[in-house]
């Protein structure tokens, strides 16, 4: 039988664009896979997420590196691709996350099979109720602030439009777009399963943030 999908908590996004181009040298040297797979090994961190935009021989390459560093060292967190449903099976991930543009749900879901997780980012109402029709396992929803990492988002939703949607739907929703750990406090009580991060968690001091994260979610579960 298919375990139940556990999504709820944080939903770290490891980006090629954000680690390998965008940060810091100092970000970039403190970000690397075999010591973010132990610290995550350690966390109620239930699925990452690997996201390449661009060459595929790059993006093959980041995803390969990432993912044997979080099967070493992190076997029981689960690991989806962003896009390329193509790999999952050959790299033996989890799933994938979709964006409105990329492979249809209905071909990604033929790749994949049941048991895999399929998400898809959404923006509007409307595409909250097709995911729906297409039998997604979770939708994300954004961006919920500016963000400064994806350049071709939709218009700010923010957290009054966030929560009605959350209420609507009967998917797990993850909020995306401009989430740092002080925003985390007004995102969470939105009714939301998830929030996904990039750019302010993978700082130079990655570990406190992932664990702060962590802790925000768990606090919220116990008040
Ligand atoms: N998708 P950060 S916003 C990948 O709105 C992505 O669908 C978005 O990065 C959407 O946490 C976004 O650094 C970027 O703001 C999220």
């Amino acid at each position: 039988m298919t375990p139940p999908l556990r999504i709820a908590g944080l939903h770290p996004i490891l980006d090629a664009d954000w680690l390998e181009n965008n940060a810091s040298p100092a970000i970039r040297a403190a970000c690397q896979p075999e010591a973010v797979a132990r610290h995550l090994a350690t966390l109620p961190i239930p699925l990452i997420q690997l996201r390449a935009k661009g060459d595929p021989a790059r993006a093959l390459a980041f995803m390969t590196r990432w993912l044997e560093a979080l099967r070493r060292h992190a076997p029981g967190v689960r690991v989806i691709l962003n896009d390329r449903v193509e790999w999952v099976e050959s790299l033996g991930a989890d799933g994938v996350h979709v964006g409105q543009g990329d492979t249809p749900i209905p071909e990604c879901r033929k790749h994949l099979g049941r048991g895999r997780i399929l998400g898809l980012s959404t923006h509007t109402a409307e595409e909250i109720r097709q995911a729906e029709a297409f039998g997604v396992d979770y939708v994300g929803f954004g961006p919920v602030f500016v963000t400064a990492t994806k350049s071709d988002t939709h218009a700010v939703q923010g957290v009054a439009t966030l929560t009605a949607i959350a209420a609507q739907t009967r998917l797990p929703v993850v909020a995306i777009g401009g989430i740092t750990l002080e925003r985390l406090s007004e995102v969470i009580p939105c009714g939301v399963a998830s929030a996904a991060m990039i750019s302010a968690l993978w700082q130079e001091d990655w570990a406190w943030r992932l664990s702060a994260a962590c802790r925000l979610w768990s606090d919220s579960a116990r008040s």
